[in-house]
């Protein structure tokens, strides 16, 4: 186990009034140098000595995508562009890029979140770290290398893909952490399947992997693919990238490194703040922003927060795992569900491999649901017309039950679905 700093197992009371100095600081920093923020606050009609607790934040006006696309590139920006040390960006929906922008403080914040974020996980400096996550202007990357450096771990910097030269690089350098998405986790794990490569020959024993949902039973077949504990790392770009959240090995949330990130849940709909344990839209307030403050940034993601202190002695408030996003969440037929509920049903068969696409389609007036799902090949190879209906009934039976609608259920072949280096596109919504 690794040691728990100071700044990890704070009293409520003392993260709180850290929260709240570093909150106003953060303030009446944006008042004065973003001009969005300077125009936010007059209309209305507030400073930063209004806000003397915490929970007066709940009166604060949010900060949305569109406010970031409408103030591109440098309209969000607090500092000159010549103090930029370091661009990211993600794709955005609408053409322009989402970007995020560090200050060489700011960098060395990232490099500080994560490098706890990995202590969290349990890396030491004997570890080998292989960075599998893509190195181009998406976050992943270059955040978990920046971390991994830092805790004196040695580096493989492969990048994504290459799957072959992945695991050769693997064997020869005994690396013993894969950084990567969940999906290119599967990916790694079916190559070495495929090689006759049995996992407990190579030293790995940790995946961290996050920039995508990984559910429960996803994360079996990648522990038991790769012979790894695997944990789940969060973090979006807009607040700077991975570096937010991360699991420690009990895996019973994500701890947030909230004295730079302030969370709040908030209910999407009435945008009112939600009760600790209640699940809503996360919301990120940055508390040492330089660059690109954020003041309460809605990211979309659902998710519920928890104060307890977790098994490992943190006191850092965590998240549990993000069940969907508001703009993921698909109705059919006047039913919510979020993609993340049907992986988890496809998956608890022991028959089906971790693969799928879920198609939304119109036939008339009515929504038509269908679920393409692979068979492992186990499975595949012993299989005949009956053995299938009979599968696929089952899996209808059990969408039915607990989503309380029918999707229809085809089962495809081992390698048919196409796979993913990065995240992966799994709802095709065609209405
Ligand atoms: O995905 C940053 C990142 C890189 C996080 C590497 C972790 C590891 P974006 O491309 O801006 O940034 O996407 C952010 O991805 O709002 C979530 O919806 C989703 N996401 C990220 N991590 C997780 C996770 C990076 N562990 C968006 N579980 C976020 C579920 C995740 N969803």
């Amino acid at each position: 186990m690794t040691e728990i700093m100071s700044e990890e197992r704070l009293t409520r009371d003392e993260m709180a009034s850290l929260q709240l100095r570093r909150l106003r600081e953060t303030l009446s920093y944006a008042k004065e140098r973003v001009g969005f923020y300077r125009q936010l606050f007059q209309e209305h009609s507030m400073t930063h000595e209004d806000i003397t607790s915490l929970d007066q934040i709940a009166g604060l006006p949010f900060t949305k995508k569109s406010d970031l696309v409408q103030n591109y590139p440098y309209g969000m920006c607090a500092v000159d562009p010549s103090e930029i040390i370091r661009l990211h960006a993600s794709s955005g929906t609408t053409g322009k890029p989402i970007n995020t922008y560090y200050t060489r403080k700011d960098q060395q914040d990232w490099q500080k979140c994560m490098e706890r974020n990995f202590r969290i996980a349990g890396i030491t400096k004997d570890d080998v770290c292989q960075i599998a996550f893509r190195y181009t202007l998406f976050t992943g990357a270059f955040g978990h290398h920046l971390g991994a450096e830092s805790c004196g771990a040695m580096v493989i910097p492969t990048s994504a893909g290459q799957t072959e030269r992945q695991i050769m690089m693997m064997q020869d350098l005994k690396t013993t952490v894969l950084h990567c998405t969940p999906s290119y986790a599967l990916v790694v794990a079916e190559k070495l399947k495929e090689s006759g490569i049995d996992p407990q020959s190579l030293a790995l024993r940790l995946g961290i992997h996050g920039a995508e949902p990984m559910s429960e039973e996803m994360r079996q077949h990648i522990e038991e693919g790769l012979g790894v504990t695997a944990l789940r790392d969060y973090g979006l770009t807009e607040v700077g990238g991975p570096g937010v959240s991360m699991e420690c090995p009990s895996k019973s949330g994500f701890h947030i490194n909230e004295d730079y990130f302030y969370p709040e849940i908030i209910d999407p709909n009435t945008l009112e703040p939600l009760p600790p344990g209640e699940i809503g839209e996360l919301v990120f307030t940055s508390l040492q922003k330089e660059a690109m403050p954020l003041i309460r940034y809605r990211t979309r993601d659902i998710t519920h927060l928890m104060y307890d202190t977790c098994a490992c002695g943190r006191t850092l408030v965590r998240h549990g795992p993000i069940c969907g996003r508001t703009d993921d969440m698909l109705i059919v037929g006047g039913v919510n569900f979020f993609p993340s509920q049907l992986e988890s049903i496809l998956l608890a068969f022991s028959e089906t491999a971790p693969h799928y696409a879920l198609y939304l389609r119109k036939k008339g007036p009515v929504d038509d649901v269908s679920v393409e799902v692979e068979t492992l090949p186990e499975f595949w190879a012993l299989t005949d017309e009956n053995s299938s209906d009979r599968l696929m009934q089952r899996i209808e039976g059990k969408i039915k039950d607990i989503l309380g609608f029918r999707i229809h259920v085809r089962l495809m072949s081992p390698n048919s679905i196409p796979r993913s280096e990065g995240k992966s596109k799994r709802v095709f919504d065609e209405r």
